[in-house]
């Protein structure tokens, strides 16, 4: 697929949810690198930081996306010819995907542990890996049952209860505002994370700090489930994560709006979860508190982008 078509289709959010706009960059480069024709590599280098540049500024919040197309592009270092830079990018793309994939299997395994038989879970919006091991935990024997958010404005809601119904797990669709009402009847919150910080706070779809305040005033307990390519080495440096503030046409109809010339929509997709409020991120190397993402960071990504080693070049053991 063209990398415009795939960037338009992020920035829409057709292709949505973290880990899933990151595999498709990492695709979208290598198809890119692939039609590519020239033999110069140095324009091959310059066609490819163009692709690169158009992805990353799609959506600014989800920081696995610089994270997986530094991660490719990274395979343009070493090429002395562009037939060098093309197989590089092919490989790393392959890698990214593939690791990804199996990042999510393995949070799936570990994450389910931590669900006992009988629990009733909450979670909000719709993660592939929070979800993951909701499902495990049910395909291992565990009675379990979910509640799930509406996730306004987009509805991400539907797409998760659409998923848990099609695993047969009895699932209660609650408004977002109803939270609180049925804190009560929840054993343990599990949501996924489009970014987390070096100090353990967790940036998710907007909605989550509230649903974590309210869990921990209830003494409820919060899991985050999030591949390690989700954590923000730039956070080490003092860089803070850009919200994404989404067009107000989202939350209400252009007609409704133009008639109330003094209301200002705002539309924040995402919100910051403290550290405080988590009990536990769950990563495909293992569970760790908040507190320690720092070393998630240090161990997988690096200390800054620049310097960027993931967990990916450490399973290989070598690459470049
Ligand atoms: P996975 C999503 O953002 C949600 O905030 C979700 O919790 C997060 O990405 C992680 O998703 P959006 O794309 O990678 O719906 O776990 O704005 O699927």
């Amino acid at each position: 697929m063209f990398v415009t078509e795939t960037a338009e289709q992020i920035k829409s959010m057709e292709i949505r949810g973290a880990g899933r706009i990151a595999r498709a960059a990492a695709g979208a480069l290598r198809d890119h690198a692939l039609s590519t024709s020239t033999s110069d590599n140095a324009t091959f280098r310059q066609e490819m930081e163009r692709a690169a540049a158009l992805l990353v500024a799609t959506r600014p919040t989800a920081v696995s996306l610089p994270n997986a197309v530094h991660f490719v592009m990274a395979g343009l270092a070493a090429a002395k010819t562009a037939q060098e830079a093309q197989a590089g990018v092919v490989r790393r793309a392959g890698q990214f995907i593939g690791s990804s994939q199996h990042a999510v299997e393995n949070i799936a395994q570990f994450g389910a542990r931590h669900i006992r038989d009988g629990d009733v879970i909450l979670t909000h919006c719709n993660s592939e890996v929070a979800l993951a091991c909701i499902i495990e935990a049910h395909r291992s024997g565990k009675e379990i049952e979910v509640f799930a958010t509406e996730v306004r404005p987009r509805n991400q809601g539907l797409i998760t209860i659409r998923t848990l119904d099609g695993a047969g797990i009895k699932t209660s669709f609650i408004v977002d505002s109803a939270v609180r009402s049925f804190i009560h009847d929840i054993d343990l919150v599990i949501v996924g994370a489009d970014a987390v910080t070096v100090n353990g706070a967790v940036v998710n779809k907007i909605g989550t700090s509230q649903v974590a305040h309210t869990a921990a005033e209830a003494r409820v307990n919060v899991i985050v489930a999030a591949e390690t390519y989700k954590f923000a080495p730039r956070t080490v440096v003092g860089e803070l994560i850009q919200i994404e503030e989404r067009p107000p046409g989202e939350v209400l109809g252009d007609e409704i709006a133009r008639a109330l010339p003094h209301v200002t929509v705002r539309n924040p997709a995402f919100d910051v979860t403290p550290a405080e409020y988590i009990d536990l991120i769950v990563t495909e190397q293992g569970a760790i508190p908040p507190q320690m993402a720092y070393v998630i960071i240090r161990e997988y990504l690096g200390w800054d982008i620049g310097e960027f080693r993931t967990v990916f070049d450490l399973n290989s053991g070598h690459d470049d």
